[in-house]
């Protein structure tokens, strides 16, 4: 008899169901475990072949857990406010609310069919009022303590959107959603001081188990420097400060360049002879990007400013100062000291204004190319520097400037405050009213949530006011202040309001007293184990971890991380190797899988694919050998025997376990199943299988099939679930390799002899051959032509 995989998936997932099989306890003595894969946005495109990736890895690691006797909590819930909804809204004029709906059923019923272990009584929906009620109350807290606040500021702006852009929603200049044109626009925003922890969000890196490239983004996105400040004296009297990590350069900076947007342009305008050039450049600089601008391979453009000159501090020479876009307003002073001789973009500016290049640090040819190492030169033309090192001319300069008053040390971080705001309809409203007279103030916590009102159009307006600007009887209200007539904020948050806590109230998703009571995320943070995309590293991951501090700090949560360890999932590929999309017609669809292979297939095959955290390309053959291992489970279910594993069995089986249990802590879950595909061949050499052996064989594998198993279990009269009993343990003793004896030969004599292990590759006999006693001397000072093992007999290395 064939295995009926959409029969027996149903009869299962309804039986999980029913019993709440997979419902984390609210037993605080047990210990947990908290496994967390992020939430997806619920398109209307539905489920992709990527989301099932991470959710069945950590399904995997969920299983075993519970297996191994935690109280595991493995959520799931929807990140529900956003743009693609609310397009979709206006475009087939339905009501977000509703889109979200549908869209949410879509996906759950596409999650469920694959048999995936979460706890759905704790499911969650950033779109909730009950949920983001919580979210508007951290916003409100986080304005009380100074860190949300209003600022004009010269902001990312969509065109075609029509809506202004964290600058991380900024891609190689375009729109990240939309692909639009974003140009520079200013506007009164709210903004999160996520720069109020970028420090602490650096230093506690080290406190996390999160996979290298994750740390080191996170790393280079908050982007500390240390260098100093230098005041230049102009010719205008005032005097412009600059930032540097090089001021070890300072006698080779030969000009100097501010950003087209500083506002001592202003306060030069009168004695500008160039004046209508200069408008016309800041006007052009204002149509690009940060990325395009500071873009190295960029042709260098600038304006030298006509009439005023700045000065060196230290040598007192008249340098001119140019406006250039590669140089921003939203970093350090907004002004450079250029020195040509040993930074690149200087380099280049200089070379097409014709600058003076003066090197000052010794080890290039500074006519050629700027000489940027500065680990080895040393400093020339630097009067009191010369002859020091790079590290050391640092730090004799810097004091320098302290004690003539022209400078300081100075610590700067890329990283931005957060532009909190969307002139959109399809998010949570920001819960401030604007009071004339009392400024901007924060609605009553009693009055949470806000609701979202219902309005005619999502459409923003022409000018980028949120269409909840057109509501007058809603945006009309009393100032909790003072009782005068006041207004509504009519902005609402960006889509990463709702995920930055989301893993907070899941903890405990019904409380309507606190986003969660103090037990609850006692005993479940931190999350234990969070996977999740790269792409999110530097939003999410980073934004969460702010929020979660400053929860901290208020003393809402007990621990000053959100997540123990991180880990992220390569994505899956057409089967052509190229990104899935529409345009390519490469997309292949789940539920297509699942109804021809079922969805034990499905899993095991993402799992199969290839190492976890590598892009894999789709394969339809691959998935078909998925297949055929699952077929031949369940045939051999017709020739079982009664008895315990058969002694030539043994070492195997103990060996698969230890591989398995490993490797899916280790994420390598394809050689995982590699290893349980090997065993069944050894099980197929020995002829039928025994009841124990089929009972470890049916353990093992449930985590990554859990259908086919549960149902053999049950065929197979063991008693209860596969999911009430525990992982298999395995003897260390019984893992261990037999040993064997080869020889080592040198030009095919014999010298000596080593034990090794059976299963030995070539390399490692090689090694071992090579690093023997008696070979080491008789190797010395030759030269290794050709290095030869011979399975299970012999190493032969050819010398000269
Ligand atoms: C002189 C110098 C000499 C510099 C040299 C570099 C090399 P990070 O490491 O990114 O912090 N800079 C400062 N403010 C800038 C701005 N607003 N826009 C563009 N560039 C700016 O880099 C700091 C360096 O970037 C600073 O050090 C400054 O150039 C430039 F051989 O000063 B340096
Ligand atoms: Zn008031």
């Amino acid at each position: 008899m064939k295995c009926d995989f959409g029969k027996i998936e149903k009869k299962w997932q309804d039986i999980w169901e029913e019993k709440g099989v997979f419902h984390a306890k609210n037993d605080y003595s047990k210990p947990k475990f908290y496994a967390l894969v992020e939430f997806p946005y619920p398109s209307g495109q539905g489920l992709h072949v990527g989301h099932p990736r991470s959710y069945t890895a950590l399904d995997i690691v969920a299983r075993k857990k519970r297996l191994e006797g935690f109280n595991v909590l493995y959520p799931m819930g929807w990140d529900a406010f956003g743009l693609p909804t609310e397009n979709f809204a206006i475009k087939n004029h339905v009501h977000p609310e509703i889109v979200t709906k549908q869209n949410v059923a879509r996906f759950k019923k596409q999650l469920q069919s694959l048999g995936l272990s979460f706890d759905w009584s704790r499911e969650i929906n950033t779109t909730d009022p009950e949920y983001y009620k919580w979210t508007q109350w951290i916003f409100l807290q986080l304005f009380k303590k100074g860190l949300a606040y209003k600022k004009e500021m010269a902001v990312n702006w969509c065109t075609s959107c029509k809506c202004v852009l964290a600058n991380e929603e900024v891609v190689g200049g375009v729109c990240e959603r939309c692909g639009g044109e974003v140009i520079h626009k200013t506007k009164s925003q709210w903004m999160l001081k996520i720069t109020a922890y970028a420090q602490r969000l650096l230093d506690d890196l080290d406190k996390v188990d999160y996979i290298d490239r994750v740390k080191t983004q996170q790393r280079n996105w908050i982007g500390r420097s240390t260098g100093a400040e230098v005041d230049f004296a102009t010719t205008a009297g005032d005097k412009l400060r600059v930032y540097t990590t090089r001021p070890d350069t300072l006698f080779g900076a030969t000009y100097m360049v501010i950003s087209p947007e500083h506002p001592i342009l202003e306060k030069w305008a009168e004695r500008l002879q160039n004046l209508d050039e200069i408008k016309a450049y800041q006007e052009e600089a204002a149509r690009k990007s940060d990325f395009e601008r500071t873009e190295v391979a960029k042709d260098k453009t600038g304006v030298r400013l006509d009439g005023v000159m700045a000065v060196n501090p230290v040598n007192g020479r008249e340098i001119p100062i140019f406006i250039s876009d590669y140089v921003l307003i939203s970093y350090g002073t907004g002004a450079i000291m250029a020195v040509p001789a040993h930074d690149t973009r200087d380099w280049e500016f200089a070379k097409k204004f014709d600058l003076p290049i003066i090197e000052v640090v010794k080890g290039g040819d500074v006519q050629k190319e700027a000489f940027t190492d500065c680990a080895t030169g040393v400093m020339v033309n630097s009067g009191m520097l010369d002859g020091l090192t790079v590290e050391e001319a640092k730090e004799k300069i810097t004091a320098w400037l302290k004690e003539q008053g022209l400078g300081e040390p100075k610590v700067n971080f890329k990283l931005r405050d957060w532009v909190f705001a969307r002139q959109r309809y399809w998010g949570e409203p920001i819960p401030i009213v604007i009071c004339d007279k009392c400024g901007y103030v924060p609605l009553p916590e009693d009055q949470l949530p806000l609701k979202l009102p219902e309005v005619e159009s999502y459409e923003p307006t022409e000018d980028g006011e949120s269409p909840l600007a057109a509501l007058t009887d809603w945006v009309e209200t009393t100032c909790p202040h003072c009782g005068g007539k006041a207004k509504r904020e009519t902005d609402t948050m960006p889509q990463w309001a709702g995920s930055s806590w989301y893993f907070l109230r899941y903890c405990d998703p019904h409380n309507d007293k606190a986003l969660a009571s103090k037990e609850a995320l006692d005993y479940w943070m931190p999350v234990d184990w969070y996977n999740g995309g790269m792409e999110h590293t530097t939003l999410h991951l980073l934004y969460s971890r702010f929020w979660h501090k400053f929860l901290y700090d208020i003393g809402v949560v007990p621990t000053c991380e959100p997540y123990a360890k991180r880990t992220s999932h390569g994505m899956i590929l057409g089967e052509n190797g190229e990104k899935m999309s529409k345009s390519r017609g490469n997309v292949v669809n789940p539920d297509d899988i699942v109804k021809e292979y079922g969805a034990d297939t499905m899993r095991l095959y993402e799992m199969f694919i290839g190492d976890f955290e590598k892009a894999a390309p789709w394969s339809s053959s691959s998935i078909r050998g998925c297949r055929r291992f699952l077929d031949r489970i369940w045939d051999l279910q017709k020739n079982v025997m009664d008895g315990p594993i058969r002694p030539e069995l043994e070492k195997a089986f103990h060996k698969t376990i230890r591989k398995v249990t490993e490797d899916i802590d280790n994420l390598k879950f394809n050689t995982a199943i590699a290893a349980m595909m090997a065993l069944i061949n050894d099980i197929a050499a020995a002829g039928g299988i025994t009841r124990e052996e089929y009972r470890v064989l049916l353990l093992l594998l449930n985590p990554f099939a859990p259908h086919i198993t549960e149902e053999l279990w049950e065929t197979l009269g063991y008693g209860g679930m596969v999911t009430d009993q525990k992982w298999p343990a395995y003897d260390e003793e019984k893992c261990r390799e037999d040993e064997i004896e080869v020889a080592v030969q040198i030009n095919g004599k014999v010298r000596d002899r080593i034990t090794i292990s059976a299963g030995s590759e070539a390399a490692d006999a090689i090694a071992c051959a090579k690093a023997a006693e008696k070979i080491v001397p008789l190797l010395d000072g030759k030269q290794i032509v050709k290095e030869i093992y011979v399975k299970g007999k012999l190493v032969n290395i050819v010398a000269k």
